[in-house]
């Protein structure tokens, strides 16, 4: 493996202007690049080596939040020769992608942490979705991440088909980049290729089946991870990616691939909706109430603009239903949260009275 520059693998000021604080004279940096249950792979300057977490730093976690996840960044120290790794602590995460997992109960969990760039991918036939879309652009808004659209399989429709899309996404009030691409002709790799920086982290997010791992295999310029084809009936994948991996370009932008998502969940996503729905933020400066909750009252801009078909009301329901989806999760996930660290202290002091034994 060719000799990197931390920073090329990410570590740009905002994490230089923690280190000295955080940094003891016996500890490394490095970045973690896999997560398989309690085993870890970092990268450092030279080469990327298995880890484990200490006993300490496993036990003091509270919540999953706390353990170390894909692109953070940790304190190492080396044995055997270098050739693995002991994570002591975990740096400050700059950005962290977090969803609520499939199902009932609000249990929360890290997609990634220190992506600099979110690619949203929709394939242009049967997956192509606006309100999917949305969701997606709140949870990188929230994360402080920079959403950018990827239409995949542009092979499977016509070029007029692709502009409707396109002008369908730039009404439907979106002021994010949108790319078109295909695996297939490589049409448009080219213009994504131009929008990769080196050093910054480059997220895949999106269904299974659109074409991720694909997609970052041709960037690889090799078959580095397996794919899959969708179901014939229904064109849905078939989940091929099962861990997420942070790898590096030929030209220095990092790449996380993510399992495809069947369901992403929002959490207290207040302020990545507020970003995501600038036009109905807009709006509302207009409303005779403050604390307009654009439903019912009168004299309210947003119901106004709807109705003088200003604003689409598709656009407006979803907007609801993200708004109160993210109200909903933020209260029982405080609830979860506190009980975490509840038992987290109970767990410590069992710990301490045990030793004391
Ligand atoms: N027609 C067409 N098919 C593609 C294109 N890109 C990928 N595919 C096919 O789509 C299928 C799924 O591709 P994957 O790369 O495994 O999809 P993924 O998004 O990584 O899926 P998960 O890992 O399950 O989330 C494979 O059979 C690919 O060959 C493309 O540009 N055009
Ligand atoms: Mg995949
Ligand atoms: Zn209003």
């Amino acid at each position: 493996m060719e000799l990197m520059d931390l920073r090329d693998l990410g570590f740009n000021r905002w994490f230089r202007t923690r280190l000295e604080r955080l940094h003891r004279p016996e500890h490394s940096v490095a970045r973690v690049t896999a997560v398989d249950r309690d085993r870890y792979l970092v990268r450092n300057e030279r080469n990327e080596v298995l880890a484990e977490l200490t006993g300490k730093l496993m036990f003091s976690a509270a919540s999953s939040q706390d353990l170390p996840c894909v692109g953070d960044w940790v304190f190492v120290q080396y044995h055997n020769a270098d050739t693995f790794a002991v994570i002591h602590e975990l740096f400050p995460r700059r950005t962290v992608l977090i969803r609520k997992a499939a199902g009932k109960r609000v249990q929360h969990q890290l997609i990634a942490s220190n992506v600099d760039v979110a690619f949203v991918v929709q394939s242009c036939d049967s997956d192509f979705n606006l309100r999917r879309l949305e969701r997606y652009v709140v949870v990188a808004k929230e994360a402080g991440i920079e959403p950018v659209f990827v239409l995949s399989k542009r092979d499977l429709i016509s070029g007029r088909e692709l502009e409707q899309r396109k002008k369908q996404v730039e009404g439907a009030g979106f002021t994010i980049r949108t790319l078109a691409v295909s695996n297939l002709t490589r049409s448009g790799l080219d213009e994504l290729l131009n929008v990769l920086e080196r050093g910054k982290t480059y997220c895949l997010l999106g269904s299974s089946g659109v074409g991720k791992t694909t997609l970052l295999n041709q960037l690889l310029g090799r078959e580095a991870f397996k794919t899959k084809a969708v179901r014939k009936k229904d064109g849905k994948g078939r989940h091929a990616t099962a861990r997420r991996q942070l790898v590096v370009l030929d030209n220095g932008a990092m790449f996380i691939d993510n399992p495809g998502m069947r369901e992403l969940g929002l959490i207290g996503a207040s302020s990545g909706i507020e970003e995501s729905f600038s036009d109905i933020v807009e709006l509302s400066k207009g409303c005779r109430f403050r604390d307009c909750t654009h439903t019912s009252e009168v004299n309210c801009s947003v119901l106004t603009a709807i109705e003088q078909g200003e604003l689409s009301e598709e656009r407006y329901r979803s907007y609801l239903k993200l708004r109160k989806e993210s109200e909903y999760h933020q209260m029982s996930y405080v609830e979860k949260r506190k009980k975490d660290r509840e038992f987290g202290r109970f767990v410590k002091s069992v710990m301490k009275h045990k030793k004391k034994r």
